[in-house]
């Protein structure tokens, strides 16, 4: 083909926001609760700025209105890999460990994040989503048999078709594609991530949410689906007033750090609980009735500046402190200074070469939060069976799993530390439990 009639390339980035922009679409579509949270989120967002003379340390205006998290849970390794392998077309790459079984309402799941790496794929767009597997290795929640069971019945499901795979790894090794084909590729990956219509066999439905309304939801049906989507606010306090205000009910309570005079430290998230939706469930003799699924909720965030390990240390220690303590910006004093200066300099969170007003915003998630959102939508917890967890799950076991590195998150904050210091690094650095491709 002549240069002339060179079809017009789109890079993995310009995908990942028309992937975002396109869920975000079928989510408010489908979820009316989500549409009225982009707003009030985007009038938040707005006053901020003008109250604020246009603060964007922690993000352009441009880039935290555009920004969302997803989240989506899968049942396998196998199916794990599979949305690696379509992610990557996206520029999205698994970052984290996060392990929602040790947390104080334990969910059966182990979890990472699929996000971009480097700060320029970052600051084009910062799309990620919150990825969990069903952990049905541990028999603390499945038997023998329903391990079983759920497996067989997992290996026969089809979550992607695998044209769409195949288009998504020739797109990732290609860095990205052809403007005409980007539309078609875009929406097929989208319409994966729909609440499916089809009937739902009721029996084993209920069996799995006698294990846990999270096993149901994963393995108890045929498909996966996006379950939330998260836009960005720069005032959660002010954003979760609104809500109320507007006759939502949100989770009792805003998760994470409290509110402080000091830098905003990682992340702070609220949600509310999903509707009802609409379903088919099929009896053991076959026959079709209507009832009612709760799926699908929302949530909103806001986000701080990313704590170094130590930071983090401090971090669980404060947290671990303020839930028996009446004012919880006083403990927080206890444990963080109130100035990024005095942040940069004990060594507790990151900025740009050092610098204090340049702090790194936290990309990632926070496994006490993810079980308080998990759980603040599910009708009941989750029961731990008696044993020891033999299951071998940790970050290594899931990399060797999926067959991909999984990031980790202080190693990559760490080079964003060092851009303007030393000459930029496009290339991220060392894995952590890695198994090299
Ligand atoms: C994921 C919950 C975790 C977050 O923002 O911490 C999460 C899920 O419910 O599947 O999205
Ligand atoms: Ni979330």
């Amino acid at each position: 083909m002549s240069p002339l009639k060179r079809q017009k390339r789109l890079a993995a980035w310009q995908l990942r926001a028309q992937f975002a922009a396109g869920l975000s679409a079928m989510y408010a579509g489908e979820v009316p609760a989500y549409a009225t949270l982009v707003e009030v989120s985007g009038q938040v967002n707005a006053g901020y700025v003008a109250a604020h003379q246009g603060a964007v340390g922690l993000g352009s205006l441009q880039r935290v209105t555009a920004e969302r998290h997803g989240a989506i849970r899968v049942g396998s390794p196998a199916e794990l890999a599979a949305v690696a392998d379509l992610f990557a077309a996206f520029g999205m790459f698994p970052v984290g460990y996060y392990d929602l079984r040790s947390a104080r309402s334990p969910i059966p799941v182990v979890s990472t994040a699929f996000r971009p790496i480097s700060a320029k794929e970052l600051a084009l767009n910062p799309f990620r989503v919150f990825t969990s597997m069903l952990a049905t290795r541990d028999r603390r929640y499945f038997t023998h048999d329903l391990r079983a069971r759920v497996e067989t019945f997992l290996a026969r499901r089809r979550l992607f078709d695998p044209a769409l795979l195949a288009r998504a790894r020739t797109i990732a090794a290609e860095g990205g594609c052809d403007v005409e084909e980007a539309d078609a590729f875009v929406a097929a990956a989208v319409s994966a991530f729909a609440l499916s219509r089809e009937p739902i066999n009721k029996s084993w439905y209920d069996e799995l949410s006698r294990v846990s309304p999270v096993a149901a939801d994963i393995a108890g049906v045929c498909s996966t689906h996006i379950n939330h989507l998260t836009p960005r606010v720069l005032d959660i306090d002010e954003l979760y007033r609104r809500m109320t205000e507007r006759g939502i009910t949100m989770i009792e309570a805003i998760q994470g750090p409290p509110r402080t005079d000091g830098p905003a430290v990682l992340l702070r998230q609220t949600s509310f609980r999903a509707l009802d939706e609409p379903c088919l469930f099929r009896g053991r003799d076959g026959t079709v009735r209507s009832g009612h699924v709760r799926v699908r909720f929302g949530e909103v965030e806001s986000r701080g500046v990313a704590l170094t390990r130590r930071g983090r240390e401090r971090y669980d220690a404060a947290m671990a402190n303020l839930a028996a303590e009446a004012d919880p910006a006083k403990v927080w004093s206890r444990y963080f200074p109130s100035t990024d200066k005095e942040m940069a300099a004990d060594g507790l969170a990151y900025y740009r070469a050092g610098d204090p007003s340049a702090p790194i915003v936290y990309e990632d998630f926070l496994p006490a939060s993810a079980a308080g959102i998990f759980r603040s939508n599910v009708d009941r917890d989750t029961h731990t069976g008696e044993g020891a967890d033999d299951s071998g799950y940790d970050a290594a076991w899931l990399a060797g799993a999926i067959g991909r590195d999984i990031y980790d998150p202080y190693a990559l904050y760490e080079a964003l530390s060092q851009v303007g210091a030393r000459p930029q690094r496009e290339v991220p650095p060392p894995a952590c439990g890695g198994r090299s491709r």
